[in-house]
């Protein structure tokens, strides 16, 4: 069972950290291959809480080794502290490899997507301010600047020189900033240079012998499928592919070596910036899923949006990534509900649709068709089996699993790595 991908079946925050971790020390080699420090993967280790952001939750694996695939795009500065502060914490962190390809983000990436979002008003995005979308941009427009090029001072300064020709003018036309200077951005990259150096490799190669050696490679996805710049709600998207087929684009691995694609869902619902999600609530049962569930974004804070399950959600997601297996995390968050509502289908303008909608506007009009399922009262944070969750609880994840046309492999129970139930 060498290689196994983890993604996020809904809009994000599902629990993938904790469900990486879980998977522990049958892992060899864990690997993000999507995004940058705008995912927060949460690990909670006897008590102590653990986030991730750049590097891979399954770090706290100490048999796994670490890998940064050319999919990800790296804030140096970000993924120093982030080192510094697991070690100061006393986690062997041996440090990463990573792809000679993966992009860079540099300061004017951030500022170029905190000016964009402040003056898109009401058509914001809500992004995490970290750079992220311009940075794939330069990828794509091929200004974008590789961690091979921190090899070569030379032409690290020429490519920043590059890159900030056409985005100096926008900056100083069109969002009325100053001019950024190559010198100094160049500057402030080769500080980190000296240490990343040593992790830089051919990342393509190392995990295709690793496959080759019946190593186990897990691919830890970010974000989620609904935030997908291709299969998501578009504009309200990041802007790369977290879904299965990323962990191969991502990382230089093709198709034919995966053998699991893990989905990882919430009990219920939650999305965290702007765009549809048809199950919203905007009142106290919102509020109080929010409560419960701990629900504020792991890298900036910010309240998440909360609602119930949405199953046609997860069916798609289940279905366009090849799920061989769901994990359904926080149940316990929906203990003390008299009845927990579950979306089956949409009202999309009068006319009843059982699967998610093909085009935005549609998505926008859904409204959700809900079917009441029995709650229970008991505390499920101690269940280790599925014969210990009460009956209702078992009934709830069963519909779930039916909904969803895929099997529920294991359920969290708690923040707690040791709090889950796995499932024969
Ligand atoms: P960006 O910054 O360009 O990737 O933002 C684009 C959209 O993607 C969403 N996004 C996320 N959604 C959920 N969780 C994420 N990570 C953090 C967490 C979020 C946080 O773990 O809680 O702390 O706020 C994440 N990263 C990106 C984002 O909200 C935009 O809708
Ligand atoms: P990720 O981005 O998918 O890794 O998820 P986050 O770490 O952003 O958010 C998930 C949150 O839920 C974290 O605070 C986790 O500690 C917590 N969590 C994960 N699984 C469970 C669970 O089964 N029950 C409860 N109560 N909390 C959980
Ligand atoms: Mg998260």
């Amino acid at each position: 069972m060498p290689g196994i991908v983890v993604i996020g079946s809904q809009w994000g925050d599902e629990g993938k950290g904790k469900a990486v971790d879980a998977l522990g020390e049958q892992v060899d080699y864990v690997v993000r291959y999507s995004g940058g420090n705008n995912a927060g993967h949460t690990v909670v280790v006897g008590g102590e809480k653990f986030i991730m952001h750049l590097l891979p939750a399954g770090i706290l694996n100490r048999n796994a080794t670490t890998v940064i695939g050319n999919g990800v795009v790296i804030d140096l500065e970000v993924l120093a502290h982030e080192i510094d502060g697991l070690t100061s914490r006393g986690v062997d962190v041996q440090h990463p490899l990573i792809s000679a390809n993966a992009h860079i983000i540099a300061p004017y990436h951030q500022t170029l997507d905190k000016v964009t979002e402040r003056f898109a008003g009401k058509k914001r995005i809500g992004t995490t301010g970290r750079g992220i979308g311009p940075t794939y941009s330069d990828k794509v427009n091929r200004v974008g600047l590789r961690m091979a090029d921190l090899l070569d001072a030379e032409l690290l300064h020429d490519k920043v020189t590059a890159s900030l020709e056409q985005k100096n003018q926008v900056l100083v036309k069109i969002f009325n900033r100053r001019e950024i200077n190559a010198d100094l951005v160049t500057e402030q990259l080769l500080k980190h240079a000296d240490r990343v150096r040593p992790y830089i490799v051919d990342a393509a190669r190392l995990l295709n012998d690793a496959l080759d050696d019946e190593k186990v490679v897990l691919f830890e996805g970010a974000q989620a499928h609904h935030l997908d710049v291709d299969h998501g709600t578009y504009p309200f998207v990041t802007s790369s592919n977290p879904t299965a087929g990323g962990a191969c684009t991502g990382t230089g691995v093709g198709p034919t070596r995966i053998d699991r694609v893990i989905g990882i869902a919430k009990a219920y619902t939650t999305r965290v910036g702007e765009g549809p999600f048809p199950t919203e609530l905007l009142d106290a049962d919102g509020d109080k899923l929010r409560a419960d569930g701990g629900e504020f974004g792991a890298t900036t804070g910010r309240p998440r949006r909360c609602g119930w399950f949405d199953a046609p959600v997860v069916e798609v997601a289940s279905k366009v990534n090849g799920c061989t297996d769901i994990f359904l995390t926080k149940l316990d968050v929906l203990t003390g509900w008299k009845q927990i509502p579950v979306c089956v289908g949409y009202d999309i303008n009068g006319t009843h649709s059982d699967i998610y909608p093909m085009t935005q506007p549609e998505l926008q009009a859904a409204k959700p068709v809900y079917e009441l399922l029995p709650g229970w009262d008991e505390d499920i944070s101690g269940a280790r089996s599925f014969a210990d969750l009460p009956a209702t609880c078992q009934a709830y994840v069963k519909r779930l699993e039916e909904l969803i046309g895929c099997r529920i492999s294991g359920i969290g129970v708690g923040p707690g790595r040791e709090q889950v139930v796995m499932i024969n």
